[in-house]
């Protein structure tokens, strides 16, 4: 707990931060049967830059977040039907809303409805009356947190990069963006060459100072909207939307080549090398669908090991 912080780590953490906070508009769901003051709430907020929607009962609620993914939610304590506490508790019991900003607001601000907020599960309470600028203030915290949690869940640890669940999920939004422009996309499945034979030679240490260096080199090199992510173990993906297949082999064959002229350090002071070989897919060449795409792109690397590793085949 004590570790001091390293300043690159804080500067990337305040960068973060930067970039969430200027993310898209963040986008709030207001349940309030009062229909006057859900909408002159939801106006205020929308003047302060977020995107807010009010709605009148619990139900539009459950119908409206099956079908958007909202940055919060504000409820009133006294909704009809379900009341705002057992809304929230709801919500808590299913996995895709566990983490959801959850906002309770009351005309009774005692303690106990404080409490009850608090235990079923809500994020803030907040007395009904309160000025927009605290609500809004308060929103935004919750909404920054919450994006910074997702963002360091979404990330593979060790390598920095995708995790294969965060990917897959951005992965899906890209195909059905490029189908929709009648763009095209590569996808890359990179495997380290001989990577068992790495780890007992020179040490498991140093075989994860090569999957960091990977991964170092992954974030680097390409563009912003590249998807780089750890597919599991010794595997890397690398998604290009809009490079035509010669492109996407063309830049990762630099890759390919500046990888493989890194230096490792082993845990005895002595350098090595190492290799990865990839193979590539075309979306819709290959297919329309993630496993269409993937076992292509699986076979050509298959055949680039086959073939002798250090390579690429798309
Ligand atoms: P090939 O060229 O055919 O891919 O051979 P390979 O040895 O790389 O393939 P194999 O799948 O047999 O071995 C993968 C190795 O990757 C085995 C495993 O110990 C190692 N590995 C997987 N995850 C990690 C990790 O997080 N850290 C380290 N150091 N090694 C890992
Ligand atoms: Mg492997
Ligand atoms: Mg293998
Ligand atoms: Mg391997």
């Amino acid at each position: 707990l004590n570790t001091p912080v390293d300043p690159t780590e804080l500067s990337q953490a305040i960068n973060q931060l930067v970039a969430l906070r200027r993310a898209a508009r963040p986008s709030i769901l207001i349940v309030d049967e009062d229909r006057d003051f859900a909408g002159a709430l939801s106006d205020q907020l929308n003047a302060y830059g977020m995107q807010s929607v009010a709605l009148d009962d619990a139900s539009q609620l459950l119908t409206q977040l099956q079908c958007s993914d909202p940055d919060a939610v504000i409820v009133d304590a006294q909704t009809p039907d379900i009341n705002g506490f057992d809304l929230c508790r709801v919500l808590r019991t299913h996995s895709r809303w566990q983490d959801l900003p959850v906002l309770i607001m009351g005309r009774d601000n005692r303690l106990g409805a404080r409490l009850a907020a608090f235990e079923a599960g809500s994020d803030d309470f907040l007395p009904r009356h309160s000025a927009p600028a605290e609500f809004l203030v308060r929103i935004q915290t919750h909404i920054e947190r919450s994006r910074m949690m997702r963002e360091r869940a979404d990330r593979d640890p060790l390598t920095g990069l995708l995790t294969r669940r965060a990917l897959l999920e951005s992965l899906a939004a890209r195909l059905s963006e490029v189908s929709r422009k009648k763009q095209n996309l590569a996808f890359c499945l990179l495997d380290l060459d001989h990577f068992k034979r790495i780890n007992d030679t020179h040490g498991h240490l140093a075989g994860d100072r090569v999957l960091a260096g990977l991964g170092r080199l992954l974030q680097n090199r390409f563009r912003v909207e590249d998807l780089r992510g750890r597919w599991g173990g010794e595997e890397f993906v690398v998604v290009m939307a809009n490079e035509g297949m010669h492109n996407a082999r063309t830049i990762l064959e630099r890759i390919r080549r500046e990888f493989a002229e890194l230096d490792f350090q082993a845990v005895n002071g002595e350098n090595f090398r190492v290799s990865f070989s990839a193979g590539i897919a075309e979306f819709p060449t290959h297919g329309r669908d993630v496993e269409a795409i993937f076992s292509t792109a699986d076979r050509h690397l298959y055949a680039a090991k086959a073939a002798g590793r250090n390579r690429i085949i798309r």
